[in-house]
């Protein structure tokens, strides 16, 4: 009996998701450009299974059912580039490769193009859930060329993670890199969400000096609300840890955060479509700023702005952190929509955003009780283009933004770095003000650069330009920018 999928890369995901096909009854061929590691493995984790090796590439593909499925799970980049390279000369029309891997959109993209002239179909598939997503069920996003999803699909709805009605977290996000895009804009989120739940965290330590057993409960407590989540939970635990002297393990952990490009690649693409994406961003950013912990060092010593502690009823200021942190998961989950909406509708992909949060309800990083809602405002909806004015999540905002304001304007007065709260915050104050100051923003454009400005009373679309100081001409710049 010929093989239903090959998989090329046995690394983490890769056994864990070949292994997770077998658990489901599909025959795998399993190859690693390493050799010795697919023995390793037949003869490891994968002994008794009908997961079967390859010994080259020609073997993988003589060994697969047709259409042949071949799901690449290696490192992102040219390693990619080097296996389809090397596979297509194997493959036949109508046979389908898949990328599984942390890719760049913009890669996936320019793969399905080239691919598809030549016949082979090609899926570009976000895989998230770490280890054990791979191994029992992890959320996919697969993109790329339609013809090939009924294919691939009961494959990957099959290994799939579920959500309590049992849906699948996989479904066909879009054409082209869609797949990696909406990936990358949930390892986006993923950011914004960990940065929101460490500021809190920060905000009981060092301001209201609370215990590490006191804030494990706080954040057991937090995980039966509407903050019910994956990342939530594992705050919990982690404060919970005790290092082998009894003493709490994060304690010792050095700030620096590290960083492997997803969020990055957000906060780019938010910029390049014109996103206010802007606590995605200030969450990289904090990473950055973490990372510089010597000139940190060295500034706390320099400058006189201690942390001071917040007085007041304990109680009351952990609830109202706890609205100020949903608040901002609100506004996180608005932004990163309002940027797939974008993009879709730029690239013409036609994402259905339902479907997106559905994907993320299990299996990922991002995984809570949360995405169920945001799957309801989307089906209910599916032209919103601010989450937070669906009537579920306004209410919420509007019942959160008091002690939401509290909290910020405490973290400003006692000196607590809270980038991301706050800039929820000014995104909400900025995006439900009808006047912004941008009209002095125009003005000094048209000041300096005759960059022209339209008016309040006359039609959009009309642009003036004003000879400001009577010095300048009458001639408006289309060009000039600054
Ligand atoms: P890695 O990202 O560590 O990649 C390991 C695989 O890439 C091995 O099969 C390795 O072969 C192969 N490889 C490398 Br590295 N360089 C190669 C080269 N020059 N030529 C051919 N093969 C090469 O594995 P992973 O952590 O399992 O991740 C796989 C993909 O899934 C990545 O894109 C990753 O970003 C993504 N991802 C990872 C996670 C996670 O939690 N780890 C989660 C979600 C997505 P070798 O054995 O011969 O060196």
């Amino acid at each position: 009996m010929k093989a239903d999928i090959g998989v090329i890369g046995l690394a983490v995901m890769g056994q864990n998701l070949i292994l997770n096909m077998n658990d489901n009854g599909f025959k795998v061929v399993a190859y690693n450009r390493t050799v010795s590691k697919v023995d390793e493995f037949l003869n490891g984790p994968a002994k008794g299974t009908n997961i079967v090796g390859a010994t080259s590439l020609q073997d993988l593909v003589d060994q697969l059912e047709r259409p042949r499925k071949v799901m690449l799970m290696v490192r992102a980049g040219g390693v990619v580039d080097q296996f389809i390279d090397n596979l297509v000369p194997l493959l036949e029309e109508g046979d389908i490769i898949i990328d599984g891997g942390n890719t760049n959109y913009p890669d996936t993209n320019r793969r399905y193009a080239e691919l598809r002239e030549k016949g082979i179909r090609y899926v570009g598939a976000g895989v998230s859930g770490g280890e054990e997503g791979a191994r029992f069920g992890p959320s996919i996003m697969p993109g790329g060329d339609p013809e090939a999803w009924p294919h691939v699909k009961p494959i990957f709805q099959a290994i799939s993670a579920k959500t309590e009605q049992g849906e699948a977290c996989c479904d066909w996000v879009g054409k082209e890199g869609a797949g990696h895009f909406v990936k990358m804009v949930h390892n986006g989120i993923e950011y914004g969400d960990m940065q929101l739940i460490s500021e809190a965290y920060h905000f009981m330590k060092e301001g209201l000096g609370m215990s590490h057993d006191e804030m494990q409960q706080i954040f057991a407590e937090w995980n039966k609300t509407e903050l019910d989540s994956y990342l939530i939970e594992i705050t919990a635990d982690i404060l919970g840890y005790k290092d082998e002297d009894g003493a709490p393990l994060v304690e010792k952990i050095l700030d620096t955060a590290g960083q492997k490009g997803t969020g990055k690649w957000t906060g780019i693409n938010a910029l390049e479509h014109g996103i206010p994406l802007t606590l995605i961003t200030d969450s990289v950013f904090a990473r950055c700023l973490s990372s510089l912990k010597d000139q940190r060092v060295e500034a706390e010593k320099l400058f006189n702005n201690p942390i001071s502690s917040i007085d007041g009823d304990k109680a009351q200021w952990v609830d109202a952190l706890r609205q100020a942190l949903l608040a901002s998961k609100i506004i996180s989950y608005a932004q990163g929509f309002m940027l797939i909406r974008e993009a879709s509708e730029e690239n013409g992909w036609d994402l259905n955003y339902g479907n997106v949060a559905l994907m993320w309800r299990g299996g990922c990083i991002i995984r809570s009780a949360f995405l169920g809602n945001i799957r309801d405002a989307f089906e209910a909806n599916p032209e919103l283009a601010f989450l937070g004015l669906d009537p579920y999540f306004k209410e919420i905002l509007e019942n959160c933004l008091p002690a939401w304001r509290q909290v910020v304007a405490k973290s400003f007065e006692s000196g607590l770095p809270m980038p991301c709260m706050s800039s929820a915050l000014t995104f909400l104050n900025g995006y439900t003000t009808a006047r912004l100051p941008a009209n002095m923003l125009q003005a000094q454009r048209d000041y300096f650069g005759a960059h022209t400005y339209e008016r309040t009373d006359k039609p959009r679309g009309e642009f003036f330009h004003t000879n400001w100081t009577g010095k300048g001409g009458d001639i408006s710049s289309t060009t000039y920018d600054v």
